[in-house]
Order: structure tokens, then C-alpha cells, then sequence
């Protein structure tokens, strides 16, 4: 009886070590939910929580209103010496920039490796799309509309021609593909539709990139299920309500 009950309770104890294997192998999911100190219209943080939705991620947002200068208490610096929102805690793990923080999630959580490629190529292109955001076109849309929303000055030519001409650069990009980095949606069109919500939303007239129309047309529809018009349209609503106050 007792060589029975053995047998019985090694059995038990293979089965869930099998188990629990198979869980941690399937599963990916973060052991708690990951925090991120956020606020609605910023445009970075509308990009990480739409790729948390992508990957069926639940966040606990943490709301930093860096108006209030939340983001510059001694606990908060700690965390993020450059005191910038968004910034991520998963169980510990601190991160700050939302293109590093959307790849991680897409590492670390994705069930397959579509929206950021593990393929040397492929990923190389996800990641030119993303420094030519950070570096050019979003830089180029903070450097027309900062003045503007923040100063309210009128809006330079000469930021309108930068503006037009990396929007160009963008067009050209698209051609012959569905989504900035080829055929299928990656974290690069989510960081890229955040920065072309806002100047649609604040009326700015990108019509004659065809390219880009098509595609920010396509890639809404896309992101719809994910938040699209929760997060990344009403931020830039938030946004353009501080335009109009000008
Ligand atoms: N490149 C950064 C930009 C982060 C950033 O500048 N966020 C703004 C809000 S949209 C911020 O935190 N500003 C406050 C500060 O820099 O002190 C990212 O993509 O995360």
C-alpha cells in the first residue's frame, strides 16, 4: 500500500512539474501587472499603452501629471534620473523611452515575434522606422507645434517646409508596403501613428502624401480593436484643447 501511494505521488509530482513547464513555455505572461507612470495626451506613453493592448497586456497605469511636477519628486528621480514619462516597473525591471519599452514588451510578452521581428533584416527596417520617428519626424512635429502649443506663437515656414519634407520621406517609405516596415502592423507603425494622430487632429493638411494617407487609414483601422480612439485620438483631443486655448 505505502510503494503504491509512492508511485502515486511520484506520478503527481512529474505531472506538475510538466505542468508547470508547459505554463511557464505558453503562457509569457509578466508575474504582475506591469506599471506604467503615464499621462493621457503624451504621445510616447499613447504608443506604449496601444502595444500593451496589442499583446493583451494589462497595465497598471500610474497618472504623473508632470503639469503638477510629479514626475520631479525625489521617489519618482530615483526611478528615472531623467524624470520623463512614460516610464515602466515590470515586477522591478525600470525603463524609460517608449520605443525601448515597446520592444521589451513585444521581447519579453509577444506570442510570436511579428511586431518586432527577431529576423536581422526585418527587424533593421522596425528600427530605422523608429529612430527616423524619434529623430526626424517626431522631432520635426515638436519642433512646428511646441511654439505653438506651449508659447502660442504662429507656426514657422520653415518648421511647416522641415515638417512636409520629412512627411515625404515617410511617403516615400510606404511605397509598395501596407505598413511602414512591410506587410504586417509592428511597433513601428504605433509609434509613427501617434505622431501623424496628433497633426491630423490639429488639422494639419498632409493630403498630398498619398502613401500616408492610405496607410494612416489602414493602420487606424488596425489599432481600432486596441484602443486607437480611447487612447491615441482622445490624447491628441487632450492636445489640440491646449492649441485652441492659444
Ligand atoms: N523620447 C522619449 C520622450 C519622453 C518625453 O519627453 N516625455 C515628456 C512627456 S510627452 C516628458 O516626460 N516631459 C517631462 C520632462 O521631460 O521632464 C520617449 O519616447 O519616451
Amino acid at each position: 500500500m505505502a510503494s503504491y501511494l509512492n508511485i502515486i505521488s511520484v506520478i503527481l509530482i512529474i505531472n506538475s512539474i510538466g505542468n508547470a513547464v508547459a505554463r511557464s513555455k505558453n503562457s509569457r505572461m509578466p508575474v504582475q501587472p506591469i506599471k506604467l507612470y503615464y499621462l493621457p495626451p503624451s504621445p510616447p506613453c499613447r504608443a506604449v499603452m496601444m502595444t500593451a493592448k496589442v499583446l493583451g497586456l494589462e497595465l497598471d497605469l500610474v497618472l504623473t501629471n508632470i503639469m503638477e511636477g510629479q514626475h520631479m519628486t525625489p521617489e519618482y528621480m530615483k526611478m528615472n534620473p531623467q524624470h520623463t514619462i512614460p516610464t515602466m516597473d515590470d515586477n522591478g525591471f525600470i525603463l524609460w523611452e517608449s520605443r525601448a519599452i515597446m520592444a521589451y514588451l513585444v521581447n519579453a510578452y509577444g506570442r510570436d515575434d511579428s511586431f518586432y521581428p527577431k529576423n536581422p533584416r526585418q527587424r533593421a527596417i522596425v528600427d530605422q522606422r523608429l529612430n527616423f520617428d524619434i529623430g526626424t519626424l517626431f522631432l520635426r512635429y515638436v519642433n512646428l507645434y511646441v511654439p505653438v502649443l506651449f508659447k502660442g506663437d504662429e507656426m514657422e515656414q520653415e518648421n511647416i517646409d522641415k515638417m512636409n519634407e520629412a512627411l515625404g520621406w515617410l511617403n516615400t517609405m510606404l511605397d509598395g508596403r501596407a505598413f511602414v516596415a512591410g506587410d504586417n502592423l509592428t511597433i513601428a507603425d504605433i509609434s509613427i501613428i501617434v505622431t501623424i494622430t496628433n497633426l491630423d487632429v490639429f488639422g494639419y493638411d498632409f493630403s498630398s502624401y498619398e502613401n500616408v494617407v492610405n496607410w494612416f487609414a489602414r493602420a487606424k483601422k488596425t489599432l481600432e480593436p486596441y484602443g486607437y480612439n480611447e487612447i491615441d485620438r482622445a490624447g491628441g483631443e487632450i492636445l489640440n484643447s491646449f492649441l485652441k486655448k492659444q
